[in-house]
């Protein structure tokens, strides 16, 4: 007995290959929509939505409103999701590799942290490979700067301060200072300031704009110490289920992604700087007496990076210095 009648047959038919080519992907990011990151990957999504002829759409669930931060990266491994946005050096407990772009003092121009990314891209790659996970693309905060009430014209100005820390790198630099980390996720930072929780920080001019940092410390110093990435990661399983013309169109705008996204966080630097000074900040240049003391804590740091890396790991800086 035949069971399809024929125009179910033909509905079958001309249905079918619809529904297997449309994709809908739920993103979740970590930072709010103002942020120039989750304004690139809305471009990114919007990019492949046409590209694809809206075959392929991406959501995206900005400010760790789908998944919070610190569970993106697994949500993504476990296929909750298929793609998701992460700050790269939060994975530096599993590896030493991942967290090599929030050394102090390693790599604080754009220039360095090109080439940076140019030496750790293929050990990350291949790190995240065995987790079933493929780097799409990934775009620097600009250097990071210190906030702070009132000027600080030495490490010894950070000691005793409550300071908001994002990644564990970041949590020994202030502990080498002499100050009090927490961690604080940057949405909360405004709040974090306003209930005496935390009242120094370090991030970049980006992040002082988007929480307002003139609503609660006077000073911004350009220390320039480090430039830290996000990064954009996809399901190896999800992306390889992709019909390959709407791979490609991912893997184009992934690429079209990481040129803008570099390209908006150089503009960044200068512009989120002179809003800072706009709305009354005093931003001071460095004493050389600061730099000195920062630098040598970067170097204690430095070592003990070197004594946790694989020997992948420290082939980045290798190839970073050649
Ligand atoms: N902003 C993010 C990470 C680095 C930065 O510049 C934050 O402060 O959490």
């Amino acid at each position: 007995m035949r069971i399809f009648t024929r125009s179910a047959f033909i509905a079958a038919a001309v249905f079918a290959p619809t529904l297997a080519l449309a994709q809908n992907w739920d993103m979740p990011t970590p930072y709010s929509d103002k942020v120039f990151h989750t304004i690139n990957i809305m471009e990114f999504a919007d990019e492949i939505n046409s590209a694809t002829d809206g075959a392929m759409t991406i959501t995206v669930h900005s400010a760790g409103s789908l998944f919070k931060h610190a569970d993106i990266k697994n949500a993504v491994r476990s296929q909750q999701v298929p793609i998701g946005e992460f700050f790269l050096s939060r994975l530096s407990n599993e590896d030493a590799a991942y967290g090599i772009d929030s050394q102090p003092f390693v790599a604080t121009s754009y220039e360095d942290a090109e080439a940076l990314w140019a030496a750790q891209r293929p050990v990350v790659t291949e790190l995240l490979a065995k987790q079933g996970l493929m780097p799409l693309f990934a775009v620097p905060w600009p250097p990071q700067g210190l906030y702070t009430e009132g000027e600080v014209n030495s490490v010894e100005d950070l000691g005793g301060l409550k300071f908001r820390a994002y990644n564990a790198a970041l949590e020994q630099f202030a502990t080498l200072a002499g100050a009090s980390p927490t961690q604080v996720e940057s949405p909360d930072i405004p709040q974090a300031f306003a209930t005496g929780q935390v009242e120094a920080m370090i991030t970049s001019p980006s992040t002082g704009v988007s929480s307002q940092a003139w609503d609660f410390v006077s000073t911004y110093t350009p220390i320039n110490a480090w430039v830290p990435k996000n990064i954009i990661v996809v399901n190896k399983d999800a992306f390889d289920a992709l019909d390959a013309s709407v791979q490609e169109a991912v893997l184009t705008a992934a690429a079209n992604a990481e040129a803008r996204g570099w390209a908006m966080s150089r503009a960044e630097t200068e512009e989120k700087t002179a809003i800072m000074a706009e709305k009354g900040m005093n931003v001071v240049e460095p004493s050389a007496e600061l730099m000195e003391g920062l630098r040598a804590i970067g170097a204690q740091m430095q070592e003990q990076w070197n004594a946790s890396a694989s020997e992948e790991a420290k082939s980045i800086i290798e190839k970073f210095n050649m």
